[in-house]
């Protein structure tokens, strides 16, 4: 396949970073990454992860050659050896308890190509057990929108959200965790004076922009979201032209709101009932509101039914369809989008159709040239859990599953129980030392294809370095092992080729060409034959052809911790500098280990009652885990709760998380768990 695009350098690409899809460009000659006037980051601006980036690219931790675990240790080896070894063990779990018995975990941090070839790989083997980390940050948000709007994506472009006069951001902190969304998009609204609602335990630095903060109780959504339904309907701030054509099931819900009483569902959630009342007011009030959803939202046990409460306050209002008004999941990684579009979920193909569909599968089958299993494959988690049980082999792409599951002590027990682990990455993880191969692959500036940001715009990143060593571009590794596990065809030209084949499967992206997006973007939907992509969704009917979408009665559900007297409850997240598990941020010496960072938030009474004094070593702990942490005493997290981050190996934060997957989505619940914070004996 070919090597390398031919582009004279520095080659524009994409940040390997968050779903904002940031145009970078790597320079071999200083080493250096800088921005460029891309699609999204307009004027070149980056924030401090994608001015990092080039750190990972020749960093000396960077795994060069294959390695094989000899005698319990990893050595290294040639290409062909460690191939080989792949082959003949998923070959004898295949003959002996079927293709079930293997995993795939595919990358949300790399391409659409790559993506697409590891599912495909997956069901020419036999199996639907793909998934993505997808499962991990918004499978409860598309569940919830593919069900009530026919699509799970954002319904605006990042352009139009610049029309809003009203932002409610609920469970999510664009200020850090989408930098660049939020400075380049969202600020200059709200400088021309759009309201930010800013709903989230803690105080951050979204909302510092915010002109009210609903400090939610974790897990309290629902009983917030249907208090403000009830102020809406009850002060007539419906929309009425737009529910009576858009809408059903108007009266239905609004009888279920009669149960609803204001006050008590203030209480429940830990907020002012006057504020429920301002938030309803300002969101209703606006011309143009765009929701803004995240995973204080979606990772609950209830995540699914969270967002089916948001969906019913923008449809009570109108705000879906329009310009500036919609509802808009920020996706995660720089492919989280294009992960799920290719069809790296063990439910679905390609374009979202399900594998159980015979037309969808004979659609696949006419390109591929055999027909895709047709009963859905596991989950991420579940596909852990039943490591040892139903699956012994399992192959990791670009993921780090032993810090970023929950429940890791767990996890880690769930993968010492595999026969065959096999790991695709650019460093030596913590899931990497439970493997028997380690294969190394190649890093943002090494790797040509496309990547599909957040607004759905489809963009292509390009080489600029050879991988280091022996390391190999990742596509030509997951090509090479279709070719030696399947009688398949994997032997594609390059990322163009792919691109074009996936075209071929995968109706939103029909229209596209790699060539056209050159260094700008398409957007899908862009259907055969278009001029262009739709931008706003939702505009005349929604994404599954209906004229309206339902409203909803939701229901509180408890959280699965029940939380004794002496408890805190600790919820997990995101802070600026660093990314996921840490994999590639840790390792950066200019995003340096920061106090603030591996630290635990926690109110000033709730450290007093304690005995806990700012900057001390606390051991919090559960019937799950226990980890010791620096204590950060602040008034910005609400009493009762803690706070800390998941991007580190120690301390590995996710040894107190627990592993209850919402019925719907199967996404697991990170934003609530019980915990026992004490302060050490000598408290450092
Ligand atoms: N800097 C940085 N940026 C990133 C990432 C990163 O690791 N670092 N990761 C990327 C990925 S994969 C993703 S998915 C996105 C995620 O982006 P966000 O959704 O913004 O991520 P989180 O920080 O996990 O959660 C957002 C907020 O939810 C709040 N929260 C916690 N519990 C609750 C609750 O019960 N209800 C409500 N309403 N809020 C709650 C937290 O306090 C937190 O401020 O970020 C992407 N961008
Ligand atoms: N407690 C808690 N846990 C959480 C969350 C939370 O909010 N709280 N959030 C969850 C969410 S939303 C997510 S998305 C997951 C993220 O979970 P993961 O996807 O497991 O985390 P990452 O650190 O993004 O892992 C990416 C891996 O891919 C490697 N990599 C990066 N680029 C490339 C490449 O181009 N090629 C190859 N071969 N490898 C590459 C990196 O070295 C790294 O090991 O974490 C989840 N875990
Ligand atoms: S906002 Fe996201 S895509 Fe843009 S530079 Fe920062 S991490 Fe990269
Ligand atoms: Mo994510």
């Amino acid at each position: 396949m070919a090597d390398r695009d031919a582009e004279p350098d520095p080659a524009e690409s994409i940040c390997p970073y968050c779903g904002v899809g940031c145009g970078i460009k790597y320079n071999p000659k200083s080493g250096k990454a800088t921005g460029w006037k891309g699609p999204v980051n307009t004027r070149g601006e980056v924030c401090p992860k994608g001015a990092a980036a080039w750190e990972i690219v020749d960093h000396d931790e960077r795994l060069t050659r294959p390695l094989v675990r000899e005698d319990g240790a990893l050595v290294e080896t040639t290409w062909a050896a460690a191939l080989d070894r792949i082959e003949s063990s998923f070959s004898r779990i295949v003959a002996e308890s079927g293709p079930d018995a293997l995993a795939f975990f595919a990358s949300s941090n790399c391409t659409n190509e790559e993506n697409y070839v590891i599912q495909k790989l997956a069901r020419a083997l036999g199996t639907n057990n793909v998934d993505n980390c997808a499962r991990l940050c918004h499978s409860s948000t598309v569940a919830a929108m593919g069900e009530r709007f026919g699509a799970g994506a954002m319904t605006n472009s990042l352009d139009d959200l610049r029309e809003a006069d009203a932002f409610l951001v609920a469970g999510a902190n664009p200020a850090e965790q989408h930098p660049i969304i939020f400075r380049s998009y969202l600020l200059p609204a709200i400088r021309d004076g759009a309201d930010l609602i800013h709903v989230d335990p803690r105080a951050t630095d979204t909302t510092g922009e915010a002109s009210l903060h609903l400090p939610v109780k974790p897990g309290f959504d629902i009983p917030l979201c249907n208090a403000i339904a009830k102020v809406i309907v009850e002060e007539g701030l419906v929309d009425t032209a737009f529910v009576a054509d858009r809408v059903d099931g108007f009266e239905q819900f609004r009888e279920s709101l009669e149960g609803v009483d204001i006050g008590a569902n203030a209480e429940l959630a830990g907020v002012d009932p006057a504020d429920i009342e301002a938030a309803a007011r300002t969101y209703a009030e606006a011309d143009r509101a765009a929701i803004i959803t995240g995973m204080g939202m979606s990772q609950h046990h209830c995540g699914t039914d969270n967002v089916h409460a948001l969906l019913n306050l923008a449809l009570l209002t109108g705000n879906v369809g329009t310009r500036g008004a919609g509802v808009n999941p920020l996706r995660g990684q720089n492919n989280v989008q294009g992960a799920g579009d290719v069809g790296a979920l063990p439910d679905v193909l390609p374009g979202y159709r399900p594998v159980t569909d015979a037309e969808a599968r004979e659609a696949a089958a006419d390109v591929w040239g055999f027909s895709p299993p047709a009963t859905p494959g596991l989950t991420e988690v579940e596909m852990t859990h039943a490591f040892g049980e139903s699956i012994h082999g399992a192959f990791v792409f670009g993921e780090n599953p032993a810090v970023t599951e929950p429940n890791a002590n767990r996890v880690r027990d769930c993968f010492d129980r595999l026969d065959s682990l096999v790991v695709l990455d650019l460093f030596r993880t913590e899931t990497a030392e439970h493997a028997d191969v380690v294969l190394p692959g190649s890093a943002w500036a090494e790797k040509a294809g496309t990547v599909t940001n957040t607004d759905r715009q489809v963009m292509r990143m390009r080489p600029n370095a050879d991988p280091p060593g022996e390391a190999r571009r990742d596509l030509s590794v997951l090509c090479e092992l279709g070719g030696r596990l399947t009688d398949r065809n994997f032997d594609y030209e390059g990322p163009e080729a792919v691109f074009d084949e996936l075209r071929r499967v995968l109706p939103q992206y029909a229209g596209m060409s790699y060539a056209n997006i050159g260094t700008d973007s398409q957007r899908w939907p862009f259907p055969e034959g278009a001029e262009e992509g739709v931008d706003v969704l939702h505009t005349e009917t929604f994404a599954d052809g209906s004229r309206t979408a339902q409203l909803r009665a939701v229901e509180h559900v408890d959280p699965v911790d029940s939380v004794a007297d002496e408890e805190l409850v600790l919820t997990t997240g995101r802070v600026l500098q660093h990314f996921n598990s840490g994999a590639l941020t840790r390792r950066s010496g200019t995003l340096v280990r920061m106090r603030g960072e591996d630290v635990l938030q926690i109110h000033p009474e709730d450290a007093d009652a304690r005995g806990i004094d700012d900057g001390d070593t606390v051991r919090v702990g559960n019937d799950r885990g226990e980890v010791a942490v620096e204590a950060d005493v602040t008034p910005a997290i609400r009493r009762g709760t803690v706070f800390a981050t998941f991007h580190y190996a120690a301390p590995l934060i996710n040894r107190l998380t627990g592993d209850r997957l919402d019925p719907v989505s199967k996404i697991p619940e990170y934003k609530h768990s019980a915990v026992r914070v004490e302060v050490t004996p000598d408290g450092s």
